[in-house]
């Protein structure tokens, strides 16, 4: 693990405006893109949230963008995932209880996606959930991914989570 943690969410790639959000600015994002309680999309997950959507309204990527580069620095995970597949439905989660969400509890930011698959049965699966989310990059063709892609893949991962706590 890093020591040094992100506090803002950095967005580029395909964009027509690259963005570097503070936890200020998913605030003051408009109510029509805010999700107050991430429960109602997400049963038994709590905070706060923006959509995709607003994500989108903000940083207009380009009509070349197709994938969505989800990258979590702190302990180097990362997905790529379809735009198309989340874009109505992909969640921004930037507090819990109306504060900065825990880095214990995935933060400051986390990628959050409604009604996902089961782990490793589609490209939009649990996994794609990134934590410790810090930056999010638009691409035309897939890129770097490195989600688990079985159940020995998976057990190694969270045996290594429960060591470094
Ligand atoms: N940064 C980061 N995000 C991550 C992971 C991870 O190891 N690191 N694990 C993923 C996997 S494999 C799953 S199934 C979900 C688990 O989310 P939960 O701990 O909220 O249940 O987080 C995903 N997000
Ligand atoms: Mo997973």
């Amino acid at each position: 693990m890093k020591n040094h943690m992100e506090t803002a969410l950095k967005v580029n790639g395909l964009v027509q405006t690259e963005l570097n959000l503070s936890i200020e600015d998913f605030q003051n994002v408009t109510d029509a893109y805010q999700v107050v309680d991430i429960t109602t999309l997400m049963p038994g997950r709590e905070g706060q949230a923006i959509t995709l959507e607003g994500l989108l309204a903000l940083c207009q990527p380009s009509a070349e963008a197709q994938f969505l580069g989800l990258h979590g620095t702190l302990d180097d995970f990362h997905a790529s995932i379809p735009l198309a597949a989340v874009r109505e439905r992909g969640l921004i989660q930037y507090a819990k209880n109306e504060q900065a969400l825990d880095v214990k509890a995935g933060g400051p930011f986390r990628f959050l996606i409604p009604d996902h698959a089961a782990c490793n049965t589609d490209d939009i699966d649990e996994c794609a959930n990134v934590k410790f989310l810090d930056h999010i990059e638009f691409t035309a063709e897939r890129g770097f991914d490195n989600r688990p892609e079985d159940e020995d893949e998976h057990a190694a991962l969270h045996a290594h989570e429960n060591t470094e706590n």
